[in-house]
């Protein structure tokens, strides 16, 4: 393989970096980075001139020193003094380099002030509030990073949480049909109800001489076998989804599904909990020696180390250890606690069923309300609400609830929050409503300030409930639109207004983090689905998984009220 030009300057890069990172002499530092800047735009192949004799010290800012360095490079393609200093550093640190607004001097500061030598350490720190009381970092820096990380949904390669479902349910199911198999769970970032997975992790527990690997390799849905073993196989579906399956001893079963569950972070953390418990943890099991003390069970893997069982949702080590260890852990909101949908279309504009469709379907799923929130008149294209056709419609409402049992049907619109801030219905047609879901569709790109203020001023209303889909992110398709989570939450906060956690698997808006950070705040949630037809209900699985994954508890969540709670909820 040739060496080309840019291969040195990316390794002298990196080599600065680090020895930044590290605090070395300014002066050294520079000289690797003009290197690179040197090397990187000379016309002609450093490796050739090598290659030819050439002396190297007549490029500028080359002395003998690096002439001799480039010469490494080029002969044996990387340079012992970098591999040096990656044993010396941890090697997480240039990554942090890469999250906004942190450079090498910060990264050092946050590695040597706050031992931070990971992306979780730092999103653990900036959650915590960790980072803001280090000199020279402010509240600013601390709120960049977390929206960094809000941003972040994972990038390629992965998928989102609905496409996994789909593939891991049928692939379950084909796998427990299997003669001889006991046990199939999917651990993992799956497991975690993460909103984008980057591949399946399927534990097995089967009798001696069961089959399940030929099985695995012949499912219909498989394309490549990446490898095949007695313990473990990798599997390429059609799809795109890589499926690693092992399969483990029934006595290790908990010690597995713990371990390969994860998060890498959480267990990290546990297994050092063991360390000074003088235990070793492993996907094995839990031992003292070499005697096996827990295995079978994650409960008892986790009460090895003095705690409790943690839910799969929380474990990403933010938080979720020092709230066991506290006998704090949330008691997390679950599907049966929800008892309506607070955002849902009909046909009157761009949904598929009619109000009437849309009420039954509800009472099937055991809820006791919905509210009916299809767009107002600014979404032309889709036919939105004026005044008066939602006038006609409350009307409807009313009759329908008369003649309906078991259901109620709440009088609502998905109003939109124009460029100015003003709502896109006049107040007197909007106080006739149970309630308003106030979202943005259009302006999606103003600036963070002027974002932020638009959504404040919206929230001046006296007639704003709820904040439909809060960032306006698509996981495939589009980045949230910029705004100050922080002042938004506490401008909600002020005036009784709620946020939505928008549960339909394209959005899942808000983020988990933001949730917690909601919560924090005591502002209220409204888990809905954004549903545009009957069969988009279930979708609260996944917002109720989101929720879960962002700390929330029954009482954070609106609708898990009855309607005689939530009305007083909505009462600013
Ligand atoms: P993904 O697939 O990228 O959505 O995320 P995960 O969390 O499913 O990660 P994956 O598939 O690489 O590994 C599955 C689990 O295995 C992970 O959550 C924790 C565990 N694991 C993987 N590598 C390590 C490791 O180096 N150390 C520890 N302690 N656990 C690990
Ligand atoms: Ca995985
Ligand atoms: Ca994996
Ligand atoms: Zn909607």
């Amino acid at each position: 393989m040739p060496v080309h030009n840019s291969d040195v300057a990316d390794i002298f890069n990196e080599l600065a970096d680090l020895l930044e990172i590290g605090g070395a002499n300014q002066f050294r530092v520079r000289a690797y980075r003009t290197a690179a800047r040197v090397v990187g735009d000379h016309p002609h192949s450093v490796a050739m001139m090598v290659e030819r004799g050439e002396n190297l010290t007549e490029l500028p800012g080359v002395g003998k020193d690096l002439a001799g360095k480039i010469e490494e490079i080029v002969r044996t393609g990387s340079l012992s003094q970098l591999a040096e200093e990656e044993r010396r550093l941890p090697s997480g640190l240039r990554q942090l380099m890469k999250v906004a607004g942190l450079g090498p001097k910060r990264v050092y500061a946050l590695h040597k002030e706050l031992g931070i030598n990971t992306i979780e350490d730092l999103k653990k720190a900036a959650l915590e509030g960790r980072i803001s009381s280090l000199r020279g970092f402010g509240r600013k820096t601390e709120q960049m990073v977390i929206e960094e990380f809000s941003r972040r949904t994972g990038g390629a390669g992965r998928v989102r949480l609905q496409v996994a479902e789909e593939v891991a349910t049928a692939l379950v199911g084909y796998l427990r049909a299997i003669e001889g198999v006991r046990r199939v769970e999917v651990a993992g970032s799956y497991r975690r109800k993460k909103e984008t997975i980057g591949d399946l992790d399927v534990l097995v527990v089967c009798a001696p001489g069961c089959s399940v690997m030929d099985r695995l390799v012949t499912y219909v849905d498989v394309t490549k076998v990446l490898s095949k073993g007695i313990t473990k196989s990798s599997v390429l579906f059609r799809s795109g989804i890589q499926v690693d399956v092992r399969v483990v001893p029934e006595e290790s079963y908990g010690a597995a599904l713990h371990y390969f569950t994860g998060s890498k972070a959480h267990n990290i953390a546990i297994r050092l909990m063991g360390v000074k418990k003088g235990l070793k943890i492993n996907e094995y099991g839990v031992f003292r020696g070499r005697r096996s003390i827990a295995g079978r069970t994650e409960e008892e893997v986790y009460a090895s180390v003095g705690l409790p069982y943690i839910e799969p949702e929380l474990r990403e080590n933010l938080g979720e250890i020092e709230a066991a260890l506290k006998g704090a852990l949330p008691d997390l909101v679950t599907l049966d606690d929800i008892r309506g949908d607070l955002h849902v279309h009909t046909k009157e504009t761009d949904g598929r069923h009619t109000m009437r469709e849309m009420a039954e379907a509800a009472k099937e799923m055991g809820y006791a309300y919905i509210a009916v929130t299809d767009h107002s008149k600014r979404l032309a294209m889709v036919h939105g609400f004026d005044e008066r056709r939602l006038a006609k419609r409350n009307d409807e409402i009313e009759r329908l609830n008369e003649e309906l049992s078991g259901i109620r049907l709440l009088k609502s619109i998905e109003v939109d929050i124009l460029e100015d801030g003003s709502l896109d219905l006049a107040d007197w047609a909007l106080k006739e409503l149970d309630l308003t879901v106030c979202s943005i569709h259009s302006r999606l790109n103003l600036s963070r300030e002027k974002q932020t203020e638009r959504l404040i001023r919206a929230m001046d209303n006296p007639y704003f409930s709820i904040l439909g889909h809060p960032s306006g992110r698509l996981l495939d398709a589009r980045s949230p639109y910029e705004v100050d989570m922080e002042r938004l939450l506490d401008a909600a906060k002020q005036r009784g207004c709620i946020l939505e956690l928008n549960g339909h698997p394209d959005r899942l808006d808000l983020v988990d983090i933001n949730c917690k950070m909601a919560k924090d705040l005591g502002v209220k949630i409204s888990v809905s689905t954004d549903a545009h037809s009957k069969s988009d209900y279930p979708f609260m699985r996944f917002g109720v998984a989101q929720a879960r994954r962002g700390w929330l508890e029954k009482a954070d969540v609106v609708n898990t009220l009855s309607w005689s709670g939530l009305k007083k909820v909505l009462k600013r």
